[in-house]
């Protein structure tokens, strides 16, 4: 599948320090190293809708992440997924009465002019689900091939016992697994399952749903597998960092840690990575919820993508925090300051302002502290509280590159 175009980074004249990186399963900030580009996977969006805020704070964290171990040095090898067949999006289609690979494609396409306005890097590999369903079937013969899939009526199940390491990730007790496999998506009252928490690995055809041959029978993969299947042919065995929102600590991440650990024996990821969840009038911004805040429907009414951008920023990506018309509004007056800061040319020094930037980044992705950093060069340069500084002839000429490369924020 076409990613979108990515924006130019620019080189930076100085090498950011080694990334660490907050991991769910161990609950430590790790610094992967391992030899050649660092791997990362981060879940794609599910198209029956369009992106909202929730989901662009997810991406440009996983940016973030990417920028950072370029800017140290490293060369990055980065896959995201599409899930462009699953229950979510067949339901919306009939809902709305339209084809379900139109509204897939429509949204996906919706998607990539967002995560294109917002500068985000794109995918080196971009990979919908349907285009990697034989990928998925070779997954499925492999776990057979471990005795870990096991069959009810028409559907194939994984048996979670098959992995050691199951529950290693998220590190929940079984009664939350329970809940929160009942409410994303699993099937625990299921009758004839070895474990109820045995999630569907092929799901067997069934009236008015898309299917396709398998040796299983005709049918349509289940959610886990496919992101086990994506993530081992194009990055595999190990990924460095397996990514995506806090809602997929379980059983999402840990179902395609277990699938891909029975087919490799290897242990799937160096480290898991989640962003937290960005709630708008008091909940969740979620889909089934409805309450959304569009990322296109802000660029229709021409807010500067730069200003969503740095709204994101301002928060931690690992923290959990709403959505708010206030914070978007006080961005874009932050940005017109920091614009206006540098267009002068000269200003405060810029390179303690770089170094903590880089710093700041390099520790699991602090952007507020390195947009702080930003703010107090600003308030200096304009001599907000008193005279302003003009001492450092080159300051803006250092920082432009510095803010783009690193935070990703365009300001020319
Ligand atoms: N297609 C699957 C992953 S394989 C999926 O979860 N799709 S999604 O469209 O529902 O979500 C896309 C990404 O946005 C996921 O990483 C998810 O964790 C994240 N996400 C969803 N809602 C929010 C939210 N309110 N705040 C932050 N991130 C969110
Ligand atoms: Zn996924």
């Amino acid at each position: 599948m076409r990613a979108w175009t990515s924006p130019e980074m620019p080189a930076l004249p100085v090498v950011a320090p080694p990334v660490a990186v907050h991991d769910t399963a161990s609950g430590r900030a790790l610094t992967t190293t391992s030899d050649g580009p660092a791997l990362l996977y981060v879940c794609g969006i599910t198209p029956y809708d369009a992106t909202h805020l929730g989901h662009a704070a997810t991406y440009v964290g996983f940016d973030l992440l990417n920028r950072a171990w370029r800017n140290a040095g490293r060369e990055v090898r980065y896959v995201q997924n599409v899930t462009d067949v699953d229950d979510p999006l067949l339901e919306r289609a009939t809902k709305v009465g339209v084809d379900w690979e139109e509204l897939a494609e429509r949204e996906t396409e919706l998607f990539r002019q967002d995560m294109q306005a917002l500068r985000v890097l794109a995918p080196d590999a971009y990979i919908g689900a349907v285009e990697s369903i034989p990928l998925a079937v070779d997954m499925i013969e492999r776990l057979q091939a471990a005795g870990a899939v096991y069959r009810v009526e028409d559907d194939l199940y994984y048996s979670v016992a098959a992995d050691p390491a199951f529950g290693d990730e998220s590190g929940y007790d079984r009664d939350t697994m329970l809940r929160l496999f009942g409410e994303r998506g699993g099937d625990p009252e299921r009758a004839g399952k070895k474990d109820p928490l045995d999630p569907v690995v092929w799901r067997g055809e069934r009236e008015g749903e898309p299917s396709w041959e398998s040796p299983f029978g005709r049918g349509r993969p289940g959610w886990h597998i496919e992101c086990a299947a994506i993530a081992l042919t194009h990055l595999g065995p190990t990924v460095d960092v397996q990514g995506g929102g806090s809602d997929l600590v379980f059983p999402h991440h840990e179902m395609c840690a277990g699938h891909a650990q029975v087919a490799t024996g290897a242990p799937f990821a160096r480290a898991y990575v989640h962003a937290g969840m960005v709630g708008y009038d008091g909940e969740k911004m979620s889909k089934s919820r409805g309450n959304l805040v569009f990322v296109s429907a802000l660029r229709n009414s021409d807010i500067d993508p730069m200003a969503i951008r740095l709204a994101l920023l301002r928060q931690h990506y690992r923290s959990d925090w709403e959505w708010t018309d206030d914070g978007l509004w006080q961005a874009a007056d932050d940005l017109a300051q920091w614009r206006r800061a540098l267009s002068l040319g000269a200003g405060a020094p810029a390179g303690p302002v770089v170094e903590e930037v880089l710093a700041a980044l390099a520790d699991d992705l602090d952007a507020p502290r390195a947009t702080a950093a930003v703010d107090r060069w600003v308030a200096a340069t304009l001599g907000t509280d008193g005279l302003a500084d003009t001492s450092d002839r080159e300051a803006a000429v250092t920082l432009l590159p510095v803010l783009d490369a690193a935070l990703g924020l365009s300001l020319v």
